[in-house]
């Protein structure tokens, strides 16, 4: 699977034109991404990224990381995602890294997802959906997520995301309505933000392969 992911990380850098500050996101597919970024780092602008680790790693190959803030408006986004459904929705934030990289998707005209084939799924849900919490909600929300979908939060013990906030996953959900159920998640006290990239979702899809496909 691996090779699937370093295929798509590699065809993604079609999408990165000379002078750009390129949004990064997170995950072992967006790394074979930065070590392709390496190879013309020379030609970009610098790099504004969703996490910690991609910091770290961007900053490794000699790429400059620039604030959001400081540079406006991204031309490109390159992210990859833990499920994708045929509408290019996304269940995202299996690195906890779903808020950041929210924000960088929003502020981005181009969102280009790269993905492993096996993280094309028919309806979203397999996979636990991502939700982040202030830590003094936790519990409110995990009721308030019972009520509202029917599914199972479980608490992301020992981890801590990025911004200080704790994560729910919550299991065994069919998202029919993406749209919906985001905008329904993100109403409540307490999250941050849920793992569902419905509204703003991917406008290109990168699965990797030998040649890769492009959605
Ligand atoms: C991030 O990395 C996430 O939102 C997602 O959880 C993950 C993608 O997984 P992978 O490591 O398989 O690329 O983008």
């Amino acid at each position: 699977m691996s090779e699937a992911k370093r295929l798509a990380g590699e065809k993604a850098i079609e999408y990165v034109e000379d002078g750009m500050v390129v949004g990064v996101g997170t995950g072992s597919t967006v790394a074979f991404f930065i070590d392709a970024l390496a190879g013309i780092r020379h030609r970009i602008a610098g790099a504004v990224s969703s996490s910690e680790q991609s910091t770290a790693r961007l900053r490794g190959h000699g790429i400059e990381v620039l604030e959001l803030n400081d540079t406006g408006p991204l031309s490109l986004y390159v992210d990859g995602a833990d499920e994708c459904d045929p509408g290019k929705c996304l269940i995202k934030g299996g690195g906890a890294a779903l808020t950041r990289e929210k924000i960088i998707a929003q502020a981005s005209e181009r969102f280009v997802c790269i993905i492993d084939p096996a993280k094309r799924v028919d309806v979203l849900g397999r996979f636990p959906l991502p939700v982040e919490v202030v830590p003094m909600a936790r519990s409110l929300v995990a009721r308030e997520l019972v009520a509202l979908t029917g599914g199972q939060p479980v608490w992301r013990q020992g981890t801590t995301t990025d911004n200080g906030n704790w994560i729910l996953d919550v299991h065994n959900l069919r998202i029919t309505d993406p749209v919906a159920l985001e905008a329904a998640i993100n109403q409540m006290p307490g999250v941050v933000s849920v793992g569902l990239f419905a509204r703003r979702r991917a406008d290109i899809v990168i699965v990797g392969g030998e040649p890769p496909l492009v959605l």
